[in-house]
């Protein structure tokens, strides 16, 4: 690896050129870290709907680009001035910008950084380039991480080293899918032993919601999907009841409201969609029910909410992966993976090599995978 430090590395990658075209596998060149930044052999990472809904709903970004925002793997090199990982470190990327010094970054109830918020960005590293060229071209980095190549660079604050027995191609979900429902059970619901979950979104983030309310203590955890395949994962990962909205003769919310005897306490949104979110907020309980919302609602889309439901003492709030910061998911996922507390392995459904990204995002459209991870 030595012999690639200080010089431009040619690499494969998927480069996205427009608004929802596919991804085209490109030879790129991936330029040295500069100060405060590192440049990361990727080895695997997950698909996330995230990107499927970037694809769908053409999301305005900086294009070209290379996107991808669940990755982990091995440190090539570090720019000037980076202290805390080093060549051969393992680590995970944090797509969730946090400067690790602002009074949000300072305050440990917080995970979203004043300078940035959740924002992707420009696309540019902070001196205002890319580290990306191809045919001549600069090529923009995604969500301070651009995970679908074989290099990249990110700033130091953009991974968390993962120094223990996890396998990398299982450890990508930290970076995002997994900590992202997890965490917005734990740190963002806070949800209380004995308490009624519902799951809107049986998804790899929806399946990791339906983890946490286990280890949480929930005493009854109903799924939400219109794709009844996923119905027999969730059961196994701790869903108690399942139901497909398209099966009912009545709302969902109404079923809901039925079936838990006045509402569910904790409800969330895995889905990203106004009237799913309009749902789940309607489906908790009138006194202190409480609905997350973890689904990214696509650029433009505006909520239409009865305000008569907020005639009552329920919360509505949303979260951002999981509400962790950079320098404490990682022990604690690590510590509950160790000790059996949820199953990372089973939401990876297929893995796949890099040049098949397109079959991958087939299969998370078309509902056939929870995670797809490609290995790099
Ligand atoms: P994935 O596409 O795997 O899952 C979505 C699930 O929703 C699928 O099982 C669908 O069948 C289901 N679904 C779609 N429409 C409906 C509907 N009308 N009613 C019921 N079910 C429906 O996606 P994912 O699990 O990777 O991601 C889920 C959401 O989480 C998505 O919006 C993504 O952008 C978001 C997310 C948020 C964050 C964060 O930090 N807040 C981080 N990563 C992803
Ligand atoms: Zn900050
Ligand atoms: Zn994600």
């Amino acid at each position: 690896m030595s012999s690639t430090i200080g010089k431009v590395i040619k690499c494969q990658a998927a480069i996205t050129w427009g608004p929802g075209e596919p991804f085209s596998i490109e030879e790129v060149e991936v330029g040295p870290p500069q100060a405060k930044e590192l440049r990361l052999k990727i080895v695997a990472t997950g698909l996330c709907g995230t990107e499927l809904k970037i694809l769908q709903d053409l999301y305005p970004l900086p294009y070209p680009i290379i996107l991808g925002h669940e990755g982990a793997g091995i440190v090539e090199s570090v720019g000037e001035g980076v202290t805390s990982v080093k060549t051969g470190d393992r680590v995970i990327t944090l797509f969730l910008y946090q400067c690790g010094e602002c009074a949000f970054c300072l305050n440990s109830e917080s995970n979203l950084c004043l300078k940035r918020g959740p924002s992707s960005g420009s696309g540019l590293m902070d001196d205002g380039s890319s580290r990306f060229t191809c045919k001549g071209k600069p090529i923009h980095h995604f969500s301070n991480t651009s995970t679908f190549t074989e290099y990249t660079v990110v700033r130091e604050t953009s991974v968390a080293k993962i120094d223990v027995a996890i396998p990398l191609e299982k450890a990508c979900l930290f970076s995002c899918g997994f900590s992202t429902g997890y965490g917005a059970v734990l740190n963002t619901a806070k949800v209380k032993p004995g308490s009624v979950c519902a799951v809107f979104g049986l998804g790899g983030v929806g399946m990791s919601v339906i983890m946490g309310c286990k280890v949480a203590g929930a005493s009854r955890i109903i799924g939400v999907d219109i794709n009844k395949d996923k119905f027999a994962k969730a059961r196994e990962l701790g869903a108690t009841d399942c139901i497909s909205p398209q099966d009912l003769e009545k709302p969902i919310q109404e079923v809901l409201f039925d079936m838990t005897n006045g509402g569910v306490d904790y409800s969330f949104e895995v889905i990203g969609k106004a009237d799913t979110v309009a749902a789940a907020l309607a489906s908790c309980n009138i006194n202190s029910g409480v609905t997350v919302i973890v689904g990214v609602i696509s650029p433009g889309v505006q909520l239409t909410l009865n305000g008569r439901l907020f005639f009552s003492g329920r919360t509505m709030k949303g979260s951002v992966f999981g509400g962790w910061k950079r320098n404490e998911f990682v022990p604690r996922l690590a510590s509950d993976y160790m000790k059996k507390k949820f199953n990372l392995d089973s939401l990876i459904t297929d893995t796949l090599p890099l040049e098949k990204i397109n079959e991958g995002f087939e299969l998370l459209r078309t509902g056939k995978t929870i995670r797809c991870v490609l290995l790099l």
